[in-house]
Protein backbone atom coordinates (compact mmCIF):
# COMPACT_ATOMS: atom_id res chain seq x y z
CA UNK A 1 0.00 0.00 0.00
CA UNK A 2 1.23 3.39 -1.01
CA UNK A 3 1.94 5.73 2.11
CA UNK A 4 0.29 8.44 2.26
CA UNK A 5 2.71 11.10 3.45
CA UNK A 6 4.99 9.80 0.12
CA UNK A 7 2.72 9.77 -2.79
CA UNK A 8 3.21 12.38 -5.87
CA UNK A 9 1.02 11.82 -8.44
CA UNK A 10 3.22 11.40 -11.76
CA UNK A 11 2.84 15.25 -13.92
CA UNK A 12 1.71 13.04 -17.08
CA UNK A 13 -1.88 12.09 -14.93
CA UNK A 14 -1.88 15.64 -13.75
CA UNK A 15 -1.68 16.70 -17.31
CA UNK A 16 -4.72 15.17 -18.18
CA UNK A 17 -6.86 16.59 -15.08
CA UNK A 18 -8.18 18.91 -17.39
CA UNK A 19 -10.08 21.11 -14.60
CA UNK A 20 -11.18 20.44 -11.20
CA UNK A 21 -13.92 17.83 -10.62
CA UNK A 22 -15.21 19.30 -7.40
CA UNK A 23 -17.37 22.60 -8.74
CA UNK A 24 -19.17 20.30 -11.51
CA UNK A 25 -20.13 17.37 -8.60
CA UNK A 26 -21.68 20.61 -6.81
CA UNK A 27 -19.15 21.22 -3.71
CA UNK A 28 -20.11 23.92 -1.65
CA UNK A 29 -23.96 24.15 -3.02
CA UNK A 30 -26.75 24.64 -1.46
CA UNK A 31 -29.65 24.33 -3.62
CA UNK A 32 -30.58 20.21 -4.34
CA UNK A 33 -30.07 19.62 -8.19
CA UNK A 34 -29.29 16.59 -10.29
CA UNK A 35 -25.96 15.54 -10.77
CA UNK A 36 -24.01 16.60 -13.93
CA UNK A 37 -23.12 13.56 -16.23
CA UNK A 38 -19.08 12.66 -14.98
CA UNK A 39 -16.59 9.99 -14.65
CA UNK A 40 -17.02 6.98 -16.89
CA UNK A 41 -19.87 8.76 -19.05
CA UNK A 42 -18.92 8.75 -22.99
CA UNK A 43 -15.71 11.32 -22.92
CA UNK A 44 -17.91 14.05 -25.20
CA UNK A 45 -20.35 14.32 -21.71
CA UNK A 46 -17.39 15.20 -19.81
CA UNK A 47 -13.64 17.06 -19.27
CA UNK A 48 -12.03 13.88 -18.45
CA UNK A 49 -11.31 11.50 -21.29
CA UNK A 50 -8.14 10.88 -21.80
CA UNK A 51 -7.70 10.98 -17.79
CA UNK A 52 -10.60 7.62 -18.06
CA UNK A 53 -8.38 6.32 -21.00
CA UNK A 54 -5.58 6.25 -18.96
CA UNK A 55 -7.33 4.85 -16.08
CA UNK A 56 -8.93 1.90 -18.26
CA UNK A 57 -5.45 0.99 -19.83
CA UNK A 58 -4.22 0.66 -16.31
CA UNK A 59 -6.39 -1.68 -14.80
CA UNK A 60 -6.14 -3.54 -18.25
CA UNK A 61 -2.89 -3.93 -17.52
CA UNK A 62 -3.36 -6.58 -14.13
CA UNK A 63 -3.40 -10.20 -14.67
CA UNK A 64 -7.15 -11.26 -15.00
CA UNK A 65 -8.85 -8.09 -15.50
CA UNK A 66 -9.10 -7.55 -18.94
CA UNK A 67 -11.19 -10.91 -18.97
CA UNK A 68 -13.04 -9.73 -16.03
CA UNK A 69 -14.33 -6.23 -17.74
CA UNK A 70 -15.32 -7.60 -20.87
CA UNK A 71 -17.56 -10.17 -18.94
CA UNK A 72 -18.76 -6.79 -17.38
CA UNK A 73 -19.77 -5.04 -20.37
CA UNK A 74 -21.41 -8.01 -21.81
CA UNK A 75 -24.97 -8.45 -22.13
CA UNK A 76 -28.04 -9.74 -23.57
CA UNK A 77 -30.37 -8.13 -25.61
CA UNK A 78 -33.38 -6.66 -23.62
CA UNK A 79 -36.39 -8.61 -25.00
CA UNK A 80 -39.66 -7.25 -26.20
CA UNK A 81 -42.17 -6.30 -23.34
CA UNK A 82 -44.84 -8.85 -23.80
CA UNK A 83 -48.42 -7.73 -25.04
CA UNK A 84 -49.75 -9.26 -22.58
CA UNK A 85 -49.46 -7.67 -18.97
CA UNK A 86 -49.80 -10.60 -15.79
CA UNK A 87 -52.12 -8.62 -12.79
CA UNK A 88 -50.67 -9.05 -9.16
CA UNK A 89 -50.81 -6.72 -6.16
CA UNK A 90 -47.55 -4.95 -5.44
CA UNK A 91 -46.35 -6.72 -2.55
CA UNK A 92 -46.68 -9.89 -4.67
CA UNK A 93 -44.84 -8.53 -7.97
CA UNK A 94 -41.97 -7.05 -4.95
CA UNK A 95 -41.58 -10.45 -3.70
CA UNK A 96 -41.40 -12.25 -6.70
CA UNK A 97 -38.78 -9.20 -8.00
CA UNK A 98 -36.52 -9.65 -4.97
CA UNK A 99 -36.75 -13.84 -5.06
CA UNK A 100 -36.04 -13.50 -8.66
CA UNK A 101 -32.95 -11.32 -8.05
CA UNK A 102 -31.31 -13.69 -5.37
CA UNK A 103 -31.69 -16.57 -7.76
CA UNK A 104 -29.50 -15.04 -9.87
CA UNK A 105 -26.40 -13.29 -8.40
CA UNK A 106 -27.88 -10.18 -6.61
CA UNK A 107 -26.68 -10.96 -2.81
CA UNK A 108 -28.96 -8.05 -2.03
CA UNK A 109 -32.31 -6.56 -2.81
CA UNK A 110 -33.82 -3.10 -2.32
CA UNK A 111 -36.91 -0.98 -3.76
CA UNK A 112 -36.65 2.43 -3.85
CA UNK A 113 -39.25 4.95 -5.42
CA UNK A 114 -37.76 6.64 -8.33
CA UNK A 115 -36.69 10.39 -7.97
CA UNK A 116 -35.74 12.84 -10.55
CA UNK A 117 -32.16 13.90 -8.16
CA UNK A 118 -30.97 10.17 -9.14
CA UNK A 119 -30.66 11.12 -12.73
CA UNK A 120 -27.69 12.47 -14.54
CA UNK A 121 -28.55 15.72 -16.26
CA UNK A 122 -29.59 15.66 -20.44
CA UNK A 123 -30.76 11.72 -19.49
CA UNK A 124 -34.07 10.95 -18.64
CA UNK A 125 -35.44 8.01 -16.91
CA UNK A 126 -39.43 7.77 -17.12
CA UNK A 127 -40.10 4.61 -15.06
CA UNK A 128 -41.39 4.89 -11.21
CA UNK A 129 -39.10 1.88 -9.83
CA UNK A 130 -35.63 1.08 -9.03
CA UNK A 131 -34.76 -2.06 -7.87
CA UNK A 132 -31.36 -2.42 -6.41
CA UNK A 133 -29.02 -4.99 -5.93
CA UNK A 134 -26.12 -5.31 -4.09
CA UNK A 135 -22.98 -7.80 -5.00
CA UNK A 136 -20.62 -8.50 -2.77
CA UNK A 137 -16.77 -8.89 -3.20
CA UNK A 138 -14.81 -11.82 -2.01
CA UNK A 139 -12.80 -9.74 0.55
CA UNK A 140 -9.49 -11.98 0.80
CA UNK A 141 -9.40 -10.56 -3.45
CA UNK A 142 -10.64 -7.37 -2.64
CA UNK A 143 -7.98 -6.79 0.33
CA UNK A 144 -5.15 -6.86 -2.28
CA UNK A 145 -5.94 -3.67 -3.96
CA UNK A 146 -4.59 -1.37 -5.02
CA UNK A 147 -3.18 -3.92 -8.32
CA UNK A 148 -0.55 -3.86 -10.38
CA UNK A 149 0.76 -5.55 -13.48
CA UNK A 150 2.53 -8.09 -10.98
CA UNK A 151 -1.37 -8.26 -8.95
CA UNK A 152 -4.63 -8.29 -10.41
CA UNK A 153 -6.42 -9.76 -7.51
CA UNK A 154 -7.73 -6.15 -6.74
CA UNK A 155 -8.82 -4.88 -9.66
CA UNK A 156 -9.79 -8.83 -11.24
CA UNK A 157 -12.83 -8.86 -8.08
CA UNK A 158 -13.94 -5.69 -9.05
CA UNK A 159 -14.56 -6.90 -12.44
CA UNK A 160 -15.81 -10.31 -11.75
CA UNK A 161 -18.60 -8.36 -9.43
CA UNK A 162 -19.58 -6.08 -12.10
CA UNK A 163 -20.24 -9.01 -14.30
CA UNK A 164 -22.32 -10.69 -11.76
CA UNK A 165 -24.36 -7.15 -11.63
CA UNK A 166 -24.51 -7.42 -15.58
CA UNK A 167 -25.84 -10.94 -15.63
CA UNK A 168 -28.52 -10.41 -12.74
CA UNK A 169 -29.87 -6.96 -13.68
CA UNK A 170 -30.22 -7.97 -17.30
CA UNK A 171 -31.58 -11.20 -16.15
CA UNK A 172 -33.86 -9.37 -14.31
CA UNK A 173 -34.96 -6.86 -16.67
CA UNK A 174 -35.95 -9.23 -19.26
CA UNK A 175 -37.95 -11.16 -16.60
CA UNK A 176 -39.75 -8.48 -15.94
CA UNK A 177 -40.36 -7.48 -19.56
CA UNK A 178 -41.59 -11.24 -19.93
CA UNK A 179 -44.48 -10.21 -17.60
CA UNK A 180 -45.26 -7.20 -20.18
CA UNK A 181 -43.65 -4.14 -17.63
CA UNK A 182 -41.34 -1.97 -18.99
CA UNK A 183 -37.65 -2.52 -17.56
CA UNK A 184 -34.12 -1.03 -18.17
CA UNK A 185 -31.44 -2.78 -16.41
CA UNK A 186 -28.42 -0.37 -15.29
CA UNK A 187 -25.31 -2.84 -14.60
CA UNK A 188 -22.83 -0.57 -13.12
CA UNK A 189 -19.59 -0.71 -14.90
CA UNK A 190 -20.33 2.89 -16.71
CA UNK A 191 -22.44 5.52 -15.29
CA UNK A 192 -25.51 5.41 -17.59
CA UNK A 193 -28.34 7.49 -16.63
CA UNK A 194 -28.72 6.62 -13.22
CA UNK A 195 -26.44 7.32 -10.05
CA UNK A 196 -26.73 4.17 -8.05
CA UNK A 197 -25.50 5.02 -4.00
CA UNK A 198 -28.67 7.51 -3.14
CA UNK A 199 -31.57 4.86 -4.42
CA UNK A 200 -29.29 2.40 -2.68
CA UNK A 201 -29.85 4.29 0.55
CA UNK A 202 -33.42 4.61 0.14
CA UNK A 203 -34.15 1.36 -0.46
CA UNK A 204 -32.06 0.20 2.73
CA UNK A 205 -28.83 -1.52 1.06
CA UNK A 206 -26.88 0.31 3.37
CA UNK A 207 -25.64 4.32 4.82
CA UNK A 208 -22.96 6.33 3.26
CA UNK A 209 -19.67 6.28 4.53
CA UNK A 210 -16.95 9.20 4.92
CA UNK A 211 -15.27 7.26 2.00
CA UNK A 212 -18.13 8.29 -0.09
CA UNK A 213 -19.20 4.26 -0.60
CA UNK A 214 -22.09 2.59 1.09
CA UNK A 215 -21.44 0.68 3.91
CA UNK A 216 -24.03 -2.53 4.49
CA UNK A 217 -24.59 -4.18 7.51
CA UNK A 218 -23.86 -8.04 5.61
CA UNK A 219 -20.89 -7.06 3.47
CA UNK A 220 -19.68 -3.55 4.88
CA UNK A 221 -17.93 -1.54 2.18
CA UNK A 222 -17.20 -4.73 -0.15
CA UNK A 223 -19.51 -4.62 -2.89
CA UNK A 224 -21.08 -3.26 -6.15
CA UNK A 225 -24.15 -2.18 -7.01
CA UNK A 226 -26.60 -2.22 -10.34
CA UNK A 227 -29.80 -1.29 -10.91
CA UNK A 228 -33.46 -2.16 -12.96
CA UNK A 229 -36.05 0.42 -13.31
CA UNK A 230 -39.87 -0.39 -14.26
CA UNK A 231 -43.43 0.50 -14.31
CA UNK A 232 -44.58 -3.15 -12.52
CA UNK A 233 -45.77 -2.03 -9.06
CA UNK A 234 -43.77 -2.19 -6.43
CA UNK A 235 -43.75 -1.63 -2.73
CA UNK A 236 -40.67 0.42 -1.29
CA UNK A 237 -38.22 -1.50 0.85
CA UNK A 238 -37.36 0.56 4.00
CA UNK A 239 -33.96 2.40 4.83
CA UNK A 240 -31.74 0.61 6.79
CA UNK A 241 -29.55 2.64 9.45
CA UNK A 242 -27.85 0.32 11.42
CA UNK A 243 -25.22 2.59 13.04
CA UNK A 244 -22.18 3.19 9.96
CA UNK A 245 -22.63 6.87 9.92
CA UNK A 246 -22.33 7.42 13.54
CA UNK A 247 -19.50 5.60 13.54
CA UNK A 248 -18.01 7.26 11.10
CA UNK A 249 -18.12 10.79 12.72
CA UNK A 250 -14.97 9.21 15.35
CA UNK A 251 -13.29 6.95 12.69
CA UNK A 252 -10.20 8.21 10.73
CA UNK A 253 -9.39 5.06 9.14
CA UNK A 254 -10.06 6.09 5.14
CA UNK A 255 -9.39 9.11 5.68
CA UNK A 256 -5.96 8.30 7.09
CA UNK A 257 -5.05 5.12 4.72
CA UNK A 258 -6.32 7.07 1.41
CA UNK A 259 -2.66 7.37 -0.02
CA UNK A 260 -3.76 11.03 -1.92
CA UNK A 261 -5.63 12.15 1.27
CA UNK A 262 -8.32 12.53 -0.16
CA UNK A 263 -11.28 11.61 2.10
CA UNK A 264 -12.33 14.39 4.30
CA UNK A 265 -12.73 14.24 7.62
CA UNK A 266 -15.61 16.09 8.18
CA UNK A 267 -19.39 16.48 5.81
CA UNK A 268 -19.59 19.20 3.67
CA UNK A 269 -22.95 21.18 1.61
CA UNK A 270 -22.64 19.02 -2.09
CA UNK A 271 -25.71 19.87 -4.16
CA UNK A 272 -28.06 21.04 -1.12
CA UNK A 273 -26.78 18.23 1.05
CA UNK A 274 -24.69 18.11 4.45
CA UNK A 275 -22.63 14.74 3.95
CA UNK A 276 -19.69 13.17 3.49
CA UNK A 277 -17.66 13.97 0.56
CA UNK A 278 -14.55 12.50 -1.59
CA UNK A 279 -12.06 14.88 -3.25
CA UNK A 280 -12.46 14.12 -6.60
CA UNK A 281 -9.02 15.88 -8.41
CA UNK A 282 -6.89 14.08 -5.45
CA UNK A 283 -8.99 10.67 -5.54
CA UNK A 284 -8.59 10.44 -9.34
CA UNK A 285 -4.71 10.63 -9.88
CA UNK A 286 -3.62 7.49 -8.06
CA UNK A 287 -7.18 5.73 -8.73
CA UNK A 288 -5.92 6.49 -12.60
CA UNK A 289 -2.32 5.41 -11.89
CA UNK A 290 -3.31 1.75 -9.97
CA UNK A 291 -6.26 0.05 -11.58
CA UNK A 292 -9.21 1.42 -9.85
CA UNK A 293 -7.26 1.91 -6.40
CA UNK A 294 -10.14 0.90 -4.05
CA UNK A 295 -8.37 1.28 -0.53
CA UNK A 296 -10.78 2.86 1.22
CA UNK A 297 -13.50 0.54 0.74
CA UNK A 298 -10.60 -2.35 1.75
CA UNK A 299 -9.29 -0.60 4.85
CA UNK A 300 -12.91 0.37 6.02
CA UNK A 301 -13.44 -2.22 9.57
CA UNK A 302 -17.18 -2.60 8.72
CA UNK A 303 -15.63 -4.78 5.30
CA UNK A 304 -13.29 -6.74 7.48
CA UNK A 305 -15.87 -10.04 8.12
CA UNK A 306 -13.96 -10.74 11.87
CA UNK A 307 -14.89 -7.13 12.61
CA UNK A 308 -18.38 -6.44 11.26
CA UNK A 309 -20.63 -8.22 13.61
CA UNK A 310 -18.74 -6.69 16.33
CA UNK A 311 -19.04 -3.33 15.06
CA UNK A 312 -23.08 -4.01 14.65
CA UNK A 313 -23.38 -5.44 18.19
CA UNK A 314 -21.74 -2.14 19.72
CA UNK A 315 -23.70 -0.05 17.54
CA UNK A 316 -26.63 -1.51 18.46
CA UNK A 317 -25.69 -1.44 21.85
CA UNK A 318 -24.95 2.40 22.06
CA UNK A 319 -28.17 2.98 20.41
CA UNK A 320 -29.92 1.54 22.86
CA UNK A 321 -27.70 3.10 25.99
CA UNK A 322 -29.10 6.23 23.98
CA UNK A 323 -32.56 5.66 23.47
CA UNK A 324 -32.84 4.55 27.28
CA UNK A 325 -31.03 7.70 28.59
CA UNK A 326 -32.73 9.75 26.39
CA UNK A 327 -30.34 12.00 25.00
CA UNK A 328 -29.81 11.83 21.22
CA UNK A 329 -27.16 9.79 18.70
C1 LIG B 1 -17.98 8.34 -11.48
C2 LIG B 1 -17.73 7.30 -10.44
C3 LIG B 1 -16.49 7.33 -9.81
C4 LIG B 1 -15.45 8.44 -10.06
C5 LIG B 1 -15.79 9.74 -9.37
C6 LIG B 1 -16.46 9.62 -8.01
C7 LIG B 1 -16.70 10.94 -7.32
N1 LIG B 1 -17.34 10.89 -6.17
O1 LIG B 1 -16.33 11.99 -7.76
C8 LIG B 1 -14.15 7.75 -9.57
C9 LIG B 1 -13.50 7.10 -10.76
C10 LIG B 1 -13.13 8.61 -8.86
C11 LIG B 1 -14.72 6.67 -8.63
C12 LIG B 1 -14.02 6.09 -7.63
C13 LIG B 1 -14.52 5.12 -6.80
N2 LIG B 1 -15.68 4.44 -6.96
CO1 LIG B 1 -17.07 4.99 -8.15
N3 LIG B 1 -18.51 5.38 -9.27
C14 LIG B 1 -18.71 6.33 -10.12
C15 LIG B 1 -20.11 6.18 -10.76
C16 LIG B 1 -19.95 5.55 -12.14
C17 LIG B 1 -20.92 7.49 -10.86
C18 LIG B 1 -20.89 8.34 -9.58
C19 LIG B 1 -20.67 9.81 -9.87
O2 LIG B 1 -20.93 10.28 -10.97
N4 LIG B 1 -20.16 10.54 -8.90
C20 LIG B 1 -19.92 11.94 -9.05
C21 LIG B 1 -20.82 12.79 -8.11
C22 LIG B 1 -22.29 12.52 -8.38
O3 LIG B 1 -20.41 12.42 -6.84
P1 LIG B 1 -20.96 12.97 -5.44
O4 LIG B 1 -21.90 14.05 -5.59
O5 LIG B 1 -19.81 13.10 -4.54
O6 LIG B 1 -21.84 11.68 -4.92
C23 LIG B 1 -21.27 10.47 -4.51
C24 LIG B 1 -21.79 10.00 -3.17
O7 LIG B 1 -21.76 10.98 -2.21
C25 LIG B 1 -23.17 9.48 -3.46
N5 LIG B 1 -24.26 10.45 -3.50
C26 LIG B 1 -24.64 11.15 -4.58
N6 LIG B 1 -25.71 11.89 -4.34
C27 LIG B 1 -26.04 11.66 -3.04
C28 LIG B 1 -27.09 12.18 -2.30
C29 LIG B 1 -27.21 11.80 -0.96
C30 LIG B 1 -28.35 12.35 -0.18
C31 LIG B 1 -26.27 10.91 -0.38
C32 LIG B 1 -26.37 10.55 1.06
C33 LIG B 1 -25.22 10.40 -1.17
C34 LIG B 1 -25.12 10.76 -2.50
O8 LIG B 1 -22.98 8.92 -4.78
C35 LIG B 1 -21.83 9.43 -5.44
C36 LIG B 1 -20.83 8.31 -5.72
O9 LIG B 1 -19.70 8.80 -6.40
C37 LIG B 1 -20.81 5.21 -9.73
C38 LIG B 1 -21.88 4.29 -10.35
C39 LIG B 1 -23.18 5.01 -10.53
N7 LIG B 1 -23.77 4.92 -11.68
O10 LIG B 1 -23.66 5.68 -9.62
C40 LIG B 1 -19.61 4.44 -9.15
C41 LIG B 1 -19.66 3.95 -7.71
C42 LIG B 1 -20.22 5.04 -6.84
N8 LIG B 1 -18.25 3.75 -7.39
C43 LIG B 1 -18.03 2.78 -6.56
C44 LIG B 1 -16.77 2.48 -5.97
C45 LIG B 1 -16.73 1.26 -5.08
C46 LIG B 1 -15.66 3.30 -6.17
C47 LIG B 1 -14.22 3.14 -5.62
C48 LIG B 1 -14.05 2.54 -4.24
C49 LIG B 1 -13.33 2.44 -6.65
C50 LIG B 1 -13.19 0.98 -6.60
N9 LIG B 1 -12.05 0.47 -6.84
O11 LIG B 1 -14.12 0.25 -6.40
C51 LIG B 1 -13.75 4.61 -5.63
C52 LIG B 1 -14.14 5.40 -4.35
C53 LIG B 1 -13.64 6.80 -4.35
C54 LIG B 1 -14.66 7.91 -4.50
N10 LIG B 1 -14.15 9.00 -4.96
O12 LIG B 1 -15.85 7.84 -4.23
C55 LIG B 1 -19.32 2.00 -6.29
C56 LIG B 1 -19.83 2.18 -4.86
C57 LIG B 1 -20.35 0.87 -4.27
C58 LIG B 1 -20.71 1.04 -2.82
N11 LIG B 1 -20.40 0.08 -1.98
O13 LIG B 1 -21.23 2.05 -2.45
C59 LIG B 1 -20.28 2.54 -7.43
C60 LIG B 1 -21.75 2.62 -7.05
C61 LIG B 1 -20.09 1.60 -8.64
C62 LIG B 1 -20.94 0.34 -8.56
N12 LIG B 1 -21.70 0.06 -9.59
O14 LIG B 1 -20.92 -0.39 -7.60
N13 LIG B 1 -16.04 6.42 -8.91
S1 LIG C 1 -10.24 5.17 -4.35
FE1 LIG C 1 -9.72 7.34 -4.17
S2 LIG C 1 -10.60 7.90 -2.18
FE2 LIG C 1 -10.46 5.67 -2.17
S3 LIG C 1 -8.43 5.26 -1.22
FE3 LIG C 1 -8.15 5.29 -3.45
S4 LIG C 1 -7.49 7.38 -3.88
FE4 LIG C 1 -8.44 7.40 -1.85
S1 LIG D 1 -13.03 3.55 7.39
FE1 LIG D 1 -14.08 4.40 9.19
S2 LIG D 1 -14.55 6.54 8.64
FE2 LIG D 1 -14.05 5.45 6.76
S3 LIG D 1 -16.03 4.82 5.96
FE3 LIG D 1 -15.21 3.09 7.14
S4 LIG D 1 -16.08 3.37 9.20
FE4 LIG D 1 -16.36 5.31 8.11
Amino acid sequence: MADSRRYQPKPETLALLAESGNPINGLGEAEPRRPSPFFWHPPDKHPYGELQKAARQSSRRCPGATEAFVAAYTHPELVPVAASRREASARQFSSEVTAFAQQQEADAVGIAAMDPLYVFEGYSIEEPWVIVLGLAHDYEQLKQVPSDESNGAGVTDIGRQYARGTRASYALANWIRSQGYQARAFPGPSADALLLIPPAIAAGLGELGKHGSLINRQFGSGFRLAGVTTDMPLEATAPDIFGADAFCQTCQICTRECPPGAIAPEKQMVRGVKRWYVDFDKCIPYFAETASCGICIAVCPWTRPQVRPKLLAAMARRERDESESGSPR
